[in-house]
């Protein structure tokens, strides 16, 4: 069977195009690898082409005589999908774990990507945590973590605790949590240590500033952990990013039941040993409105709002109503002429003829030459009392809604 009809190998391509269409791959950004089940190799060794063998770095005597479908280096993810047999190859370790020399694909005189170290070492030690079941690593650079590696310290159990208070199924799907290890220079054995350390403990691991390496049984379960890890990150930074502070998360009392359901493995690190980040909620400030009316219902003059600044443009003032009759019994007060809340518009300076009454005023103050020197005009008897704010009516049915407290600065 040749190799680009093989259930694993459509798997791994399709695996490396979602990574490209989810944004995850810049450029030539990110690399995969598959360790081939005895059976695959089996149906598609006839094709194989061998090359000379190359000493490694290090040794992976438990990779012995294994076979990996890996991704070429500076291929780009976006052109794995149309050109398979020169962005991805097949390489084979020989019987000793020190060498390695490439059997498929690579055409072009492409080979194996710069963090083949990282791969191998780290096959070696996911096959040994999960009794040979894993076999697929995937490398991909989602924007929303490394965002995350800016402002959230590198610390594996804050990392964690905060990715699994955004989102349910970040709990379920990376249940060993995230380790994140520090800065390490692409390619280098260090990085492929250091991931391999981390990796004795999980399957998810942050490369700050960088991006993410995980490990699974299958395609869809490496995918699934990237995924379910960016889409969390990706809450934590929408929600820090729309200004609110936050006032809900998943708790730890949460996550207890959640896991008497569903088993999870929550206690050894992650849960307990730190605090994850999200700021105290604010105390809420009740702010009562009247009663929601149906637009068609609401008499022009009777459009009022209590959110300070809010603008609503000016509305006629009513007629002035007769005085009323002396014996006959008080009314309803009538309705205030404008909107609570309105922002006068700035006198032209020409047409003012006073300075502003509390001398505080919204508008402009004129240029002194421009402004005549105010005489207290003496009150005419009948001038017209400055008009008082009138009471909002009580509101039939209060509507309460929810207004943070503004932070101090
Ligand atoms: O360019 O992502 O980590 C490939 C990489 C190196
Ligand atoms: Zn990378």
């Amino acid at each position: 069977m040749k190799v680009l009809d093989t259930d694993f190998a459509r798997s791994f391509i399709r695996m490396c195009n979602d990574g490209w269409t989810f944004g995850w791959h810049e450029s030539n950004g990110g690399n995969a690898s598959y360790r081939l089940r005895p059976e695959e190799v089996t149906e598609v060794r006839s094709g194989f082409r061998t090359r000379s063998w190359v000493r490694l770095d290090t040794e992976i005597p438990t990779l012995a005589g294994e076979f990996f479908l890996i991704t070429s280096a500076g291929s780009h993810f976006r052109n794995i999908a149309h050109d398979p047999k020169r962005t991805l190859g097949i390489i084979e370790v020989d019987r000793t774990g020190t060498c390695w020399r490439e059997c498929w694909g690579f055409k072009d005189g492409t080979h194996p990507t710069s963090e083949l170290a990282a791969h191998l070492i780290n096959h070696e030690v996911r096959k040994a945590a999960t009794g040979g079941e894993s076999r697929v690593l995937y490398h991909c650079h989602p924007v929303s973590l490394a965002a995350m590696t800016c402002v959230v310290p590198h610390d594996s159990a804050v990392f964690t605790r905060t990715l699994w208070a955004q989102l349910a199924e970040c709990a379920l799907v990376c249940r060993h949590g995230v380790e994140v290890i520090g800065w390490e220079v692409p390619g280098t054995i260090g990085l492929a240590i250091e991931t391999a350390k981390a990796m004795e403990h999980t399957d998810a691991v942050i490369w700050p500033h960088h991006g993410l390496f995980v490990a699974g049984v299958t395609m869809d379960e490496a995918f699934g952990i990237a995924h379910t890890v960016e889409k969390a990150a990706d809450i934590f930074c929408k929600a820090r990013a729309c200004g609110m502070p936050n006032v809900s998360r998943i708790t730890d009392s949460d996550l207890v039941s959640f896991s008497r359901k569903y088993d999870l493995e929550l206690a050894r690190r992650h849960v307990y040993a730190k605090p994850h980040l999200d700021a105290p909620a604010p105390e809420p400030v009740i702010i009562r409105e009247p009663a929601r009316q149906e637009p068609s219902m609401l008499p022009l003059d009777g459009i009022r709002t209590n959110v300070p600044g809010t603008f609503r443009f000016p509305v006629p003032a009513p007629e002035p109503e007769p005085a009323p009759e002396p014996a006959s019994q008080p009314g309803p007060e009538p309705a205030p002429a404008g909107p609570l809340f309105t922002m006068a518009p700035a006198a032209r300076p020409e047409q003012r003829s006073a300075p502003d009454p509390v001398g505080q005023g919204l508008a402009p103050a004129a240029h002194p030459e421009q402004r005549p020197v105010p005489e207290p005009a003496p009150q005419p008897e009948s001038a017209p009392q400055p008009v008082q704010p009138v009471p909002q009516p009580e509101p039939a049915q209060p509507v309460y809604r929810f207004y943070p407290k503004p932070r101090k600065r």
